[in-house]
């Protein structure tokens, strides 16, 4: 296992590379170049610079993440071609500095949601990214884009930023037409047009699941459960196509397992990496990101490294999102300090498995 973690560059996130190197155990990070529109070809220039400064740093940059899917691709249109080619030279740029895997979601127009970014924890008084679909209430897709953006502490979100959302209403309404299998059939053109160029350079896709994990605004999502990543890893069937699986994500829907879904993905060698933090179920589609520690939530962070550490040994992991605690102020769920407690806190679990296991 090696442990991570994400870093949107300097200029662009609160948190420094040496702030990074000095949490322990980190080996890397799972790099970011946040003003990058989707379609567009990432150059030689732009990753040398941002992965340049990441080795200065002594860190790794084996995985990047949010190589952002065009939205043509995904809704099929004649266009799709060209952002698929460029997509392909990005896969070959970011080979030939050492990246070995590509995080990348397939959800229409929207990345992520939640309806408040500092929702105050009562027992401790930090905050953290929180989610009630009642509180949609008669809130548009463009209503939460809008309170999304005002309530970032002038960070921009990853697919949120504000050039990709001009054209969001008809987007939208283009997709009032596409049925979850026509998604899953563009899909598949994308993965075929993609994953011959990775097998040549060796660099493994991993797709991230819807996050909440199920359909919002009546939008086609195809990427929230394990039956949806049965079919995903059988669009294109190769080494390469693999699962991001993000443990809050999924985890966000109490149906979905998360220690046996990484088992059944881990024993086909189908996860690329990992995201693993905690989530608080609150009721039917309400929930909170709570704390790594397994007690502070609902999933078993035990179960999950325990699975981990028995199918997929050699992959990358990051804590993902922390809360805001300590006073510090920084792009909500990316802040240093919980993150760095949940960093150690994986550390520890892992240790105590691996030494147990030894041991017999
Ligand atoms: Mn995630």
């Amino acid at each position: 296992m090696k442990i991570t973690f994400r870093w949107y560059g300097s200029g662009s996130d609160s948190v420094t590379l040496s702030q990074i190197k000095q949490i322990p155990g980190m080996t890397g990070l799972m790099g970011f170049l946040d003003y990058k529109a989707a379609g567009e070809v990432w150059t030689q220039e732009e990753i040398a610079a941002y992965i340049d400064e990441v080795h200065a740093a002594g860190l790794e940059c084996e995985v990047i993440e949010s190589v952002n899917v065009h939205e043509d691709i995904k809704m099929g249109l004649p266009s799709r071609d060209r952002y698929i080619e460029n997509y392909c030279t990005t896969i070959r740029n970011l080979a030939k500095f050492g990246v070995k895997v590509i995080v990348y979601n397939f959800m229409p127009v929207f990345d992520w949601l939640r309806t408040d970014l500092a929702r105050v924890i009562p027992e401790d008084g930090s905050n953290s990214l929180y989610f009630d679909e009642a509180e949609l209430g008669c809130m548009g897709p463009l209503d939460i884009v809008r309170s999304t953006i005002e309530n970032s502490n002038g960070f921009s979100l990853p697919g949120w930023e504000p050039e990709r959302l001009a054209e969001l209403e008809t987007t939208l309404k283009r997709y009032e037409r596409i049925t979850p299998d026509e998604l899953r059939a563009n899909y598949k053109y994308f993965l075929d047009g993609i994953l011959p160029t990775c097998e040549e350079c060796g660099v493994v896709m991993a797709c991230h699941p819807d996050d909440p994990a199920w359909p919002i605004f009546g939008l086609p999502r195809i990427a929230h459960s394990q039956e949806d990543f049965d079919k995903i890893v059988k669009l294109h069937d190769s080494p390469c196509n693999t699962v991001c699986l993000c443990t809050g994500s999924l985890g966000s829907n109490p149906d979905n397992d998360i220690p046996a879904i990484i088992r059944h993905f881990g024993e086909m060698g189908r996860i690329g990496c990992l995201h693993v933090r905690n989530i608080k179920h609150l009721g039917p589609h309400k929930f909170r990101e709570a704390a790594h520690l397994s007690e502070t939530g609902d999933l078993d962070m035990y179960a999950i490294m325990k699975a981990v550490h028995d199918t997929c040994p050699d992959t990358y992991i990051r804590p993902d999102h922390g809360r805001m605690i300590w006073g510090e102020v920084g792009r909500p769920g990316y802040g240093l300090y919980d993150r760095a407690l949940g960093a150690t806190y994986l550390n520890g679990l892992w240790e105590a498995i691996d030494k147990n296991k030894k041991r017999g």
